[in-house]
C-alpha cells in the first residue's frame, strides 16, 4: 500500500463507522417468514396485514438507580440520547403498533410529539405509585390511526391494597380497537415483576391481566371472539411454569417453589406455592370467570392464608402444617391450579434460523436470556382447536390472526461481539421484537347462507 491509497481511502470518521455499523446491523435484522402452509385462504373475505413492535426501552430512572449493572458501559451510551437510537430504529422497523415497556413518563412528550405527524395516536399507562417503591416509568402503545381505531381502553395497575400478592407497582394496558378492515383486534402490553424469587407474584400479575383481557375480548366465554395480541417483558425464559401458562392454558402452580415459577436465577431455599392463591371475589375472578378453579376450593380460610403472606415469612413457611384460625381445618385449598382459554402462541420459537442458537431478547452484565415475547391469539376455526376451548359448531366464523413473519433477533455471540447494551447502536438493554400479522376476517358464505367452517384448507 502506498501513500496515495491512504489519500484516496481516508479512514472512516466515527460517524462514518458508527453509520456502518449501523447498516450492518438493520440488515441482520432482516424479516423470518413463515411458512404460507399455515395460512386458510379462501375463508374469509377480507386480508387485513400490520405489523407489532414489543421493546422495552430501559427506563432512564431503573438505569441510574441500578447503576452498577451498566458500569462497564461508556457514560455517553447511558444518557437520554440513547432514546434517539430508539426512535431512530422503532422509524426504521416501521411498525403499525408499538408497545413499549419501562417507558418513562418524561419522555412521553418527546415521544408522542415525534410520532405524531408520522400517524400515531397514543395511550399511556403508569406503574402505580406506591410508598418507597416509586417507579417513574409505564407501558406505552402507539397506533397508527389510519389503520386503527381504539374503541375501549381497559389498561390496569396491578395493585390492590386488599390482595398481598399485589403490592408491586406495575401494570398493563389492554386496548380494543377497530381496525381499518372493520374488524376489532385487542392488544396488551405489559411488564412484569422482575423479582427472580417471587413467582407467585408474577403469576398473580398474569393471571389479573388474562382475566380482564378475557372481560374484553369475550366477556361470556362463547365461541369465537376477538384476536389477541399480548406484548411484554414478561421477566419469565422458556419453557418456564408462567410461559407454559401462557403457551397451554394451564398450570398446576402448586408443584413449584416462586422461584421456579419464571425460570430465572431463583437462590433462596422456599416452599411450594400454597394451593389457593388468592381470593378469587378478590380478584373479581368469580364474573364470568376466565380463570378457572376446582370446585372444592373453600375460600372460608382465608385467614390462614394471609398469615401466610405476612411478608417475608410466607416464603419460609411450609403452608401445608397450617391449621385455620376459624375453622381448625388443615390448609384447606385443593387444587393449586389455573387456567385460561385463550389459544395463545408465541410469534417467536426462541430458536436462530440455523435451528440451534438460542434467540435472547435482552444482554444484561454479561448474561443474555429470552423475557420478552410477542404472544397472539391463534383461532383456527376447527372444533378442536377453537381458541376459546369450546366445542364450537363447525361453522365458528371467528376471524383469524395469522402470523406471516417476524424480525430475526441477534443471537448472544452477536450481541456479544456488540459490546454491552446500551451502546452505540442499540439505545436499551432489550431488544425490539417485531410481529407481521394477517388478520383474515368476514366468513365467505356459501348459497345457502351458512359460513365456511371446518374445511380443509387447500
Ligand atoms: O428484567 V427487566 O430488568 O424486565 O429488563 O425488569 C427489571 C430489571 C427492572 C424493573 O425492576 O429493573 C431491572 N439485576 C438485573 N436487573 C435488575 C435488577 C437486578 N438486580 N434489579 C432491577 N433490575
Amino acid at each position: 500500500m502506498n501513500n496515495s491509497d491512504t489519500v484516496r481511502f481516508p479512514k472512516p470518521q466515527p460517524e462514518d463507522e458508527c453509520q456502518q455499523r449501523w447498516n450492518q446491523h438493520a440488515l441482520s435484522r432482516f424479516w423470518r417468514h413463515i411458512s404460507p402452509a399455515t395460512i386458510p385462504w379462501k375463508r374469509h373475505n377480507k386480508k387485513f396485514e400490520f405489523s407489532v413492535v414489543s421493546y422495552n426501552i430501559l427506563s432512564q430512572l431503573l438505569l441510574e438507580n441500578n447503576s452498577y449493572l451498566y458500569r462497564s458501559i461508556k457514560n455517553e451510551y447511558l444518557k437520554s440520547q440513547r432514546f434517539q437510537q430508539i426512535i431512530k430504529e422503532l422509524e426504521l422497523y416501521d411498525p403499525d403498533i408499538v408497545c413499549l415497556q419501562e417507558f418513562d413518563h418524561q419522555i412521553r412528550a418527546k415521544f408522542a410529539s415525534h410520532f405524531a405527524p408520522r400517524g400515531f395516536e397514543n395511550i399511556y399507562q403508569r406503574k402505580p405509585h406506591i410508598p418507597y417503591q416509586e417507579k417513574d416509568d409505564g407501558c406505552f402503545m402507539m397506533y397508527k390511526r389510519d389503520k386503527f381505531k381504539l374503541i375501549k381502553n381497559a389498561s390496569l395497575g396491578l395493585y390492590k391494597d386488599t390482595e398481598g400478592l399485589l403490592d408491586k407497582p406495575n401494570c398493563a394496558q389492554i386496548a380494543l380497537f377497530e381496525c381499518q378492515d372493520g374488524s376489532q383486534l385487542c392488544v396488551a402490553n405489559t411488564h412484569l415483576l422482575y423479582n427472580p424469587r417471587r413467582g407467585d407474584i408474577k403469576l398473580t400479575q398474569l393471571s389479573l391481566i388474562l382475566h380482564h383481557i378475557q372481560q374484553v375480548v369475550n366477556p361470556l366465554q362463547q365461541c369465537g371472539g376477538v384476536p389477541v395480541i399480548f406484548c411484554g417483558d414478561f421477566n419469565t425464559v422458556p419453557n418456564a411454569p408462567l410461559y407454559n401458562l401462557m403457551k397451554y392454558g394451564k398450570l398446576q402452580y402448586s408443584e413449584y417453589t416462586p422461584d421456579k415459577i419464571s425460570g430465572q436465577k431463583g437462590s433462596k431455599k422456599l416452599h411450594k406455592v400454597a394451593p389457593g392463591l388468592w381470593d378469587d371475589r378478590e380478584m373479581g375472578f368469580h364474573e364470568h370467570g376466565l380463570i378457572k378453579r376446582a370446585e372444592n376450593e373453600l375460600l372460608e380460610c382465608r385467614e390462614t392464608y394471609r398469615s401466610l403472606t405476612q411478608g417475608s415469612s410466607y416464603v419460609s413457611q411450609a403452608y401445608r402444617d397450617l391449621q385455620c384460625s376459624k375453622c381448625s381445618d388443615l390448609y384447606p385449598y385443593k387444587s393449586g391450579s389455573i387456567s385460561h382459554n385463550i389459544n395463545f402462541r408465541s410469534a417467536y420459537d426462541h430458536i436462530d434460523c440455523d435451528g440451534r442458537t438460542k434467540e435472547v431478547t435482552t444482554y444484561i452484565q454479561n448474561d443474555s436470556r429470552t423475557v420478552d415475547y410477542i404472544w397472539y391469539s391463534n383461532h383456527d376455526n376447527t372444533p378442536q382447536n377453537c381458541a376459546h376451548g369450546h366445542s364450537c359448531d363447525s361453522y365458528c366464523s371467528s376471524p383469524l390472526l395469522i402470523l406471516k413473519s417476524k424480525r430475526r433477533l441477534l443471537t448472544k455471540p452477536e450481541l456479544s461481539n456488540m459490546g454491552r447494551l446500551p451502546n452505540a447502536i442499540l439505545g436499551s438493554d432489550h431488544q425490539c421484537l417485531q410481529a407481521m400479522f394477517t388478520l383474515y376476517s368476514d366468513p365467505v358464505q356459501d348459497s345457502s347462507g351458512r359460513t365456511w367452517g371446518n374445511l380443509s384448507t387447500d
